[in-house]
């Protein structure tokens, strides 16, 4: 029995104390902005099937403090398919980021500095972008109104706080099972032990004389 006592002890320290610290040490989310300056460069095409659509329609950076630049392609060469990768100010009263016109088969690239999701750098002025929910807008000037549009997302945004909400609940679910495991257990000893012709207890072995 003292082996036993010793082993349930254990294992309600496994379960409450060890799990305890664990979610008691805090993840800072990541914030982005103190990040150094960084560069990367995107392509984006236009859908291969003739949809006025960008391919793809979401630009995904790193971090801000960021030096994007984009490639336009138009590989869509139906004659007159011209398109445009453009971004407004925050009003839309002035289209600030403009590639032009890119003709079917042609390409052109636009450099800008987004120093955070509400602040860009291009060439020398700085602006606030037309926003989406999460990121920066970003469209097709002549398909506009025909949905031709994308948007600039910066990886990580999500917030942590239901991810935190899944863990506990599989830890939960865990100990749960742990706990069914042990009542099993313990249900089976007294069962195994009940039905057996040959072992009542030590008491009833002593008196048969056995050592
Ligand atoms: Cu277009």
């Amino acid at each position: 029995m003292r082996n036993l006592e010793l082993l349930v002890t254990a294992l309600l320290v496994a379960l409450f104390v060890v799990p305890a610290s664990l979610t008691a040490a805090s993840v800072a989310p990541p914030t982005g902005s103190a990040a150094p300056s960084a560069k990367l460069s995107v392509s984006i095409g236009v859908d291969p099937g003739g949809n006025v659509r960008f391919a793809p329609a979401t630009i995904l950076i790193p971090q801000v403090n960021l030096t994007l630049n984009v490639t336009f392609y138009n590989n869509y060469t139906t004659p007159g398919m011209d398109h445009t990768f453009s971004i407004f100010n925050a009003d839309m009263t002035n289209i600030t980021i403009n590639t032009g016109i890119v003709a079917p088969g042609a390409n052109s690239s636009v450099e800008f500095h987004i120093n955070t999701m509400t602040n860009i750098t291009y060439n020398g002025t700085s602006f606030t972008p037309e926003a989406t929910a999460q990121g920066i807008r970003f469209f097709c000037s002549p398909h506009r109104t025909l949905g031709m549009l994308g948007e600039i997302l910066l990886a990580g945004f999500t917030p942590l706080a239901p991810q935190k909400g899944i863990n506990l609940r599989a830890y939960w679910i865990g100990i749960i099972g742990i706990a069914a495991t042990l009542a099993w257990t313990g249900i089976s000893y007294f069962v195994i032990k009940s039905s057996s012709r040959h072992q009542k207890g030590h008491r009833e072995h002593i008196r048969k004389g056995l050592p």
